[in-house]
């Protein structure tokens, strides 16, 4: 029994899209972010970290999108979501580590300052900042794109809904996504075009531009 503890358009989307893409019996389930719902009990007792992505597999925890991705990706090795060879495995683990570690993170920096510094003034420098570091990180992933059907070539593979996660997120900073990031605009598009990602979208009450 899997369940996946998601809140809509939130990086949960990334395991929520494979899920659906596996074709395996999960069940998902409403964390409303928006609502402070993973602050509540219910949810705490699943998982302390007050986080999505929660992930629970016959009633054991997992949390962390490079771990969840990993292990649906690897663990269903058949359906294609992860490549078969080793370097292209930890290419992938690359790429997925570093969208956690790096352009996520500085996501917070923007929406979250609190969690740098408690000063007011300073808040804003750390939001200012953030932006600019993730404007370098959203050029990195155009250039990686280039010429490329999905992000590991032509292989649709766990990296793929989860660069849009970072995508969708870009609208939310009004950011011209369009205009600035084209070959991931057509990436986004044929990711978001797949009958799974549409079903997720419906399920999440999401579009790709908000
Ligand atoms: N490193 C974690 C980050 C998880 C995370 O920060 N999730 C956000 C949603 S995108 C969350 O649950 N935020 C709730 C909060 O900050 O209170 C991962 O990649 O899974």
């Amino acid at each position: 029994m899997i369940k996946l503890y998601y809140s809509p358009g939130a990086c949960s989307l990334a395991p929520h899209i494979v899920l659906e893409e596996l074709g395996i019996a999960f069940e998902p389930v409403l964390v409303s972010l928006k609502d402070g719902e993973q602050l509540k009990a219910d949810f705490l007792r699943v998982n302390p970290k007050a986080r999505v992505p929660a992930l629970v597999v016959d009633g054991k925890l997992l949390t962390e999108n490079v771990a969840i991705l990993t292990y649906l990706g690897g663990g269903y090795l058949s359906r294609g979501l992860w490549p078969k060879e080793t370097w292209k495995q930890a290419e992938a683990l690359s790429l997925i580590s570093w969208l956690a570690s790096s352009v996520h993170i500085t996501f917070a920096g923007i929406a979250r300052p609190e969690r740098y510094t408690a000063d007011a003034a300073a808040k804003e420098t750390v939001k200012a900042q953030s932006l600019i570091t993730l404007l370098k990180y959203f050029a990195e992933i155009e250039k990686m794109l280039a010429g490329k059907t999905f992000a590991m070539g032509g292989q649709y593979t766990v990296c793929d809904p989860y660069l849009l996660v970072f995508y969708r997120w870009g609208y939310r900073l009004s950011l011209d996504m369009k205009t600035q990031f084209p070959n991931w605009t057509k990436h986004a598009l044929r990711v978001a075009s797949r009958p799974t990602v549409k079903r997720v979208f419906e399920v999440e009450g999401i579009k790709i531009d908000g």
